[in-house]
């Protein structure tokens, strides 16, 4: 492709080729898009009536289309027989699409989530005037092999859940009679299907929309990989001039052979005709006859942009003399498909151009799970993560892992958003012939099915492939590895040569030699620097060496990410601890660095939003915490510091959302970091009515240090500086419980205490309760005396507060709270989380001298890694306060939490 030869003749820098080469005329790298998937002529008729021209909408589509998604049955498998249309399937569960069977899996059943096999069943009636019409089902996606039986019959399989795929069901079914659908969905591990190993969750299900289309016998091939069918592209394409070309396949079903005018009208922006293409061909009997069409020069075409994507499309009609269909104008068959006109251009040191522009590909990636909906999301959901996307200032969005929903392409498309799309390989390939075939018709459906969607600028095939060694290793393994690169890279030539291909490689896959960087056009690097390795301040010396060392091998950032979870606040955050204030403070070093590399291709945060992750253990489990929006799309406050960076329009954001209760015991724990994310040169914060001054912003942020007052304040952030963003404004409150008073007045209104034992996290847990991070004992305070500290990520079962419990304190002798003298309900947290067997870790606990547990057995008693919770009543005299003493008789003794309580 043509960025594959500005890249040579960079690398060899003939600087003034290079020069005329862009003065001889504008590139046309890319080809353009279009509503892709289902191709049709459908939800969108009608839509801007009035600016349309009667040419376009003179009538309805001969084409019916419609969804099946409701009214459904449901039973999970393996149930013999149940295509048969007598089955009973009366107590199977009612259920409408999309649908998974995974939709707690990432909040209940973890690893265990169920991978097998579940059917569909549903009755279809079709109404007697789709009489003598090709009937199809047309199917968004099913995780992962469907086998479809209609009446009985097998209509066709389909191998890989992210895909779209249709079968012809015309000679199965009766029309003015009911039908009998039955879809047999498998989503066990196999090992010749990818993906087979990867940081996602596999939901199983029908959890796309699926579709009736109803056709003319003379019509255009759903058939083909389920695309639409009609393939547009821009071969000649500057500012100045357009030339359109329309390529297709033509069906005829009757037993005669036609001839049939194939017309394709290009519609602007208003609906008006800007070019129209007409060509007659001759279709055999019972076959089919490809077209191609290629417009006259249109001028000056509104090029498509993220900042502005102006869209066209392209209405083609099948006009035969004698339609056997609704018989209107002769007209057989009619389908509509977006149009973009931009062209690509990809350079090793300046990026991305596009339509001769630079555009530094600044975004993220999506998953498209979501909280209490699995991978089943309706359209309006999908539409509303890429709005989610835009709204952060992103122009460019990477469909992680997997070719997403066509509600998600079509909203890329009309909001703007430059895409990167790949098909699931992922951590690791099988040798066999299958996996590699399975491999290249997912890459080819992929492209036919968004062919016609301008958003999309980059194919990818593969991510992160060589991270992962299996074992035992298979003979060849790298060698096929490579084969497969190579031939997936070919694929991509073959079927779109106007786009760019990318892989994705994670850190340590960077030099190790084989040859695969080279093989895509940009490559794109998984970098997680200070946070799986290395620290965050390397990350740019670190990418500047790697330039250096390839000057001619275009980059981008893939990934980038740090986990956290709104439960967790370090005053000194650190990777790894999954704080809020780490992500925040990963990200604000992140970006900064890499805007400032302009020969970065892009930048994609891991991840928008967290996502389901089955196998994952972190301080939530079964969840990739990386998102900048949790995973039920409530934003972090870090989504406002990309708001910050990337919008122009004003934005002011104090950053204390996430952190809305906190606690401290000590005079000095008042004292808070507060950050505002903001836009505008410069902003004030306001502290309970009292000015904390006004700060320059760097980086997207101004920080103060406030002391907060116990219980409610009100912190006002307000612009500052010339210009309009003085109107500006944000507020919020922090409620701030202060927990000195406990400690010298026994009648203070706060009445518990509640320590994060081994913790260097405040963690806030369900109920409010704000467990303060760990410390050295003080007289007139509390804190443990000795031990170790330890944290260890793992799901902890019979409590959902996984990150207190995760954080332990080992081989303390006691934990003491010089409280006054009363009566006390102490609250003792446990987990054995170091995997001790039974007999290997044994204490005794004693509360103010009285033997609370004589011999604490936590594997024996409840097993590894689950919440072990106890309350015993401590009485204080004396002014000896509460003391919790710990001590080993097998082992090291461990605890987790100690909540102290005043009764009365
Ligand atoms: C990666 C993978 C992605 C993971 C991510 C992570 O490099 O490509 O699938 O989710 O790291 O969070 O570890
Ligand atoms: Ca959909």
């Amino acid at each position: 492709m043509r960025s594959r030869l500005l890249r040579i003749l960079a690398v060899v820098a003939v600087l003034a080729a290079w020069v005329a080469l862009c003065a001889s005329g504008p590139r046309r790298e890319a080809d353009q898009g279009g509503r892709g998937m289902g191709g049709g002529d459908g939800g969108d008729r009608g839509r801007d009536a009035a600016t349309v021209t009667p040419a376009a909408t003179a009538a309805a589509s001969p084409r019916v289309r419609y969804t099946l998604n409701d009214g459904w049955r449901y039973a999970p498998g393996p149930l013999d027989g149940a295509e048969a249309p007598g089955f009973d399937d009366g107590a199977w569960e009612r259920v409408d699409l999309p649908h998974t069977w995974n939709a707690t899996a990432s909040s209940d059943e973890g690893a265990d989530y169920r991978r097998g096999i579940g059917w569909y069943r549903r009755t279809l009636a079709l109404d007697p005037s789709l009489a003598g019409k090709r009937v199809f089902l047309h199917f968004e996606g099913a995780n992962q092999v469907a086998d479809v039986y209609v009446n009985g019959r097998a209509a066709g399989r389909h191998i890989g859940g992210y895909t779209a795929f249709a079968f012809d069901i015309t000679d199965n079914v009766r029309v003015g009679a009911p039908n009998v659908v039955a879809v047999r969905v498998d989503n066990r591990h196999d090992d010749d299907v990818p993906p087979l190993n990867a940081d996602f969750t596999f939901y199983g299900g029908i959890y796309r929309d699926v579709w009736l289309v109803a056709t003319d016998p003379v019509h255009i091939t759903l058939l083909d990989h389920a695309s639409p069918g009609v393939f547009i592209d821009t071969p000649d394409l500057t500012a100045e001039r357009a030339t359109v070309r329309v390529r297709g396949t033509v069906v005829n079903a009757t037993a005669r052979r036609r001839r049939v005018e194939v017309v394709s009208r290009v519609l602007d922006l208003h609906g008006r005709e800007a070019a129209t293409l007409r060509s007659t061909i001759v279709v055999p009997a019972g076959g089919s006859a490809p077209f191609r069409q290629l417009s006259a020069p249109i001028a000056r075409p509104r090029l498509w942009s993220p900042a502005e994507p102006n869209l066209y499309r392209v209405v083609t009609e099948l006009v035969t003399n004698d339609a056997t269909g609704a018989g209107e104008e002769g007209v057989a068959d009619r389908i509509e498909n977006p149009l973009g006109f931009r062209w690509l251009r990809v350079t090793p040191d300046s990026g991305v151009f596009l339509n001769g522009r630079r555009l530094p590909l600044i975004g993220t990636n999506r998953h498209q799970d979501r909280a209490g909906y699995g991978n089943a999301l309706p359209d309006a959901l999908h539409r509303r993560d890429v709005e989610l996307v835009k709204a952060t200032g992103f122009d460019f969005l990477r469909l992680a892992h997997y070719p997403q929903d066509p509600a998600v392409l079509e909203a890329m498309d009309a909001l703007g958003l430059a895409g990167w799309e790949e098909i699931p390989v992922v951590n690791l390939i099988t040798t066999s012939a299958a996996f590699a075939e399975n491999a290249e018709r997912m890459l080819v459906e992929m492209i036919r099915q968004h062919y016609n969607h301008p958003s999309i600028l980059l194919w990818g095939y593969m991510n992160e492939v060589m991270l992962r060694r299996p074992d035992p290793l298979p003979e060849g393994y790298y060698e096929r590895l490579m084969a497969l690169a190579r031939r997936l890279e070919a694929v991509v030539e073959a079927e779109d040569p106007g786009r760019a291909t990318v892989t994705a490689i994670s850190y340590g896959e960077i030099d190790n030699g084989t040859g695969f960087q080279d093989i895509p056009d940009i490559l794109g690097l998984n970098l997680y620097f200070g946070w799986y390795y290395r620290s965050l301040d390397e990350l740019g010396p670190y990418l500047d060496s790697l330039h250096a060392r390839h000057p001619g091998r275009p980059l981008m950032i893939s990934e980038y990410g740090a986990g956290s979870d709104e439960r967790i606040h370090a005053r000194e955050p650190r990777a790894f601890d999954f704080s809020t204030e780490h992500q925040q403070r990963f990200h604000e070093s992140h970006l900064a660095q890499l805007l400032a590399r302009p020969y970065l291709a892009g930048t994609a945060v891991w991840n928008q939003f967290d996502f389901g992750s089955a196998h994952r253990h972190d301080s939530k489990p079964n969840i990739n915490q990386k998102g900048l929006l949790y995973y039920d799309r409530e934003p972090k406050d870090l989504w406002h510091y990309y708001r910050a960076r990337l919008l122009d329009e004003p934005v002011l954001h104090i950053a204390t959302r996430d952190w809305p209760v906190r606690a401290g015991s000590r005079a000095a724990d008042a004292r808070h970091d507060v950050v505002v994310y903001s836009n505008l040169e410069a902003v004030e914060l306001v502290a309970n009515g009292t000015s904390l001054g006004t700060r320059a912003t760097q980086n997207g942020s101004a920080r103060w240090t406030v002391t907060l007052a116990p219980g409610v304040n009100r912190l006002e952030a307000r612009g500052a500086g010339d210009g309009e963003g003085r109107a500006v404004r944000d507020g919020t409150i922090v409620v701030y419980e202060d927990r000195t008073a406990p400690f010298v007045r026994r009648d203070a209104p706060v009445r518990e205490v509640a320590v994060n034992a081994g913790g260097a996290y405040q963690y806030v847990d369900g109920t409010g309760l704000a467990w303060e991070a760990d410390r050295p004992y003080e007289p007139g305070s509390w804190g443990h005396v000795g031990g170790d500290a330890r944290l260890d990520h793992h799901r902890i079962a019979g409590s959902v507060e996984d990150a207190l419990f995760q954080a332990t304190r080992e081989g303390a002798r006691a934990y003491r709270f010089d409280l006054p003298d009363g009566d006390y309900d102490v609250r003792l947290l446990f987990a054995e989380t170091a995997r001790r067997a039974p007999g290997e870790r044994v204490f005794t606990v004693r509360v103010n001298g009285v033997v609370a547990f004589p011999a604490l057995d936590l594997a024996a008693e409840a097993g590894p890694y689950t919440a072990v919770e106890r309350t015993v009543r401590a009485r204080a005299a004396g002014g000896g306060g509460v003391a919790i003493d710990l001590a080993g008789v097998a082992g090291r003794a461990t605890i987790s939490g100690i909540a102290v309580r005043r009764r009365r």
